[in-house]
């Protein structure tokens, strides 16, 4: 089992480069140093920038993106280094959302990571001895597989999905990527409590607070260097139902998604669930960085100006599995499908409207309704008269919690729960 995994890091390391043989030929050079992030790991980065250098005179398909699975246009929509999944895509699938059709959200570019030689280092003043980041508490990979397992069924959602959104139905501007509806997804992973290895690496009753960082390259913002992507999370939370996941839906965790570990932080924003974990320092005090300071708290006129408290939950929302402009017959029978989800838990009600949001009537829910993950639904609708339609889909979580008409604004464009509503076509 564990050689296993380990042979498939290999072929995907191999497929990768088959697949994009201009970036990763250059492997050796490419090798991060020592001191830079993953330093000694064999680290790979798959650069946009590089991959794209003239000298390399890399092949017309050699993606751009720093993404190395497969970009097919019928399943993503492209998004800068980011890659956003079409609901269409869902139509037809499982609870789960299949690996090649994940979303990726990546600050930088995706690293290819050496399994035999990664460790996850734990180090800091929340741990007995105070281990400095110089001489950490280690586990390999085959430390982690070797630990009891479990499987956790969640959703990881980018706080900015559907941002796009506050441009298009409320005329405000934000900024960062122009998400849609696609920058969300649901796996079963699997790996091991974050909990049981902060146990083994001797945490204290003083520890407070976590700093996961990855093994990506440095994230550069406007010429500002902002240092590895890293986001602090509270031990509470760590405790709670944190996964040290190295499987997705069955499989090694694609490197796009993380290999060889990622943290799943369930219900919560997905800046926390760090991908290609290399370290964790646990501290005895409070801990910051970019992204619970300046990204990730709701910014703008009703917020003080410092921001409101660091994001956690993601809030509820729902989508259609139909593409904008979907069309219809006119006078048939058809099935209107689609998902919901709740950072807050599981979705109790969705309502759905096909005409712009006049009447509405129950959809039905239906198979596993997972607290951290979504709920699928399905709505019959025989639309008699051509012309443009607006369907609309809202749902209530068990807290309540319901979509409102109308998301509040701030300036980065996080958390767009209202009604989306979704222009379709009969004829
Ligand atoms: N190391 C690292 N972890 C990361 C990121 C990143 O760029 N680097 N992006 C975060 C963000 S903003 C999101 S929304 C999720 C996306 O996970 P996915 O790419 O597997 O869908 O990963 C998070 N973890
Ligand atoms: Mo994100």
């Amino acid at each position: 089992m564990d050689a296993d995994l380990t042979d498939e890091a290999v072929y995907e390391q191999i497929r990768a480069e088959e697949a994009h043989p201009g970036a990763l030929s250059r492997r050796g050079l490419l090798r991060l140093s020592a001191g830079a992030a993953g330093a000694g790991l064999g680290v790979v980065l798959a650069d946009p920038a590089r991959a794209a250098a003239p000298a390399l005179a890399a092949p017309a398909a050699a993606p751009a993106t720093g993404i190395v699975k497969p970009l097919p246009p019928e399943l993503f929509v492209p998004q800068g280094t980011n890659a956003e999944m079409r609901w269409e895509a869902m139509r037809g699938q499982g609870y789960t959302t299949p690996n090649d059709r994940f979303f990726v959200r990546n600050h930088v570019a995706t690293p290819l990571i050496d399994a035999r030689t990664w460790r996850l280092k734990l180090w800091g003043t929340g741990l007995h001895g105070s281990p400095g980041e110089d001489r950490p508490v280690e586990f390999s990979y085959e430390d982690l597989l070797r630990m009891r397992a479990e499987t956790l069924t969640a959703f990881i959602e980018c706080t900015g999905n559907n941002r796009s959104f506050y441009a298009s139905q409320q005329g405000q501007q934000v900024s960062g990527t122009p998400w849609g509806r696609g920058a969300v997804g649901v796996a079963r992973w699997r790996g091991v409590r974050l909990a049981t290895v902060l146990e083994r690496a001797g945490l204290t009753r003083r520890a407070v607070d976590l700093l996961p960082r990855g093994l990506d390259a440095d994230y550069v913002d406007k010429g500002e260097n902002l240092g590895r992507v890293r986001r602090p999370l509270p031990l509470a939370k760590a405790l709670k139902d944190v996964l040290l996941a190295y499987e997705m839906n069955g499989a090694p965790l694609p490197p796009d998604h993380g290999f060889p570990v990622r943290l799943v932080v369930p219900s919560w924003v997905g800046i926390a669930s760090v991908k290609w974990l290399g370290d964790i320092e646990v501290a005895d005090r409070p801990l910051f960085s970019p992204w619970n300071t300046r990204y990730y708290r709701l910014f703008g006129p009703d917020q003080p100006a410092e921001g409101s408290a660091p994001l956690t939950r993601m809030n509820v929302k729902s989508a259609f599995e139909l593409p904008f402009d979907a069309t219809f017959a006119a006078g048939r029978a058809h099935v209107l499908h689609g998902r919901s989800w709740s950072g807050n838990g599981r979705v109790r009600r969705v309502s759905v409207s096909v005409d712009g949001g006049a009447s509405w009537r129950p959809a039905h829910l239906r198979g596993p309704n997972h607290a951290r993950g979504w709920v699928r639904w399905e709505l019959p609708w025989r639309p008699r008269a051509a012309g443009r339609y607006e369907l609309l889909a809202r749902a209530t979580d068990e807290t309540g919690a319901r979509q409102p008409d109308v998301a509040p604004y701030n300036t980065l464009g996080y958390l767009f729960g209202a009604v989306v509503r979704h222009p379709v076509t009969v004829r």
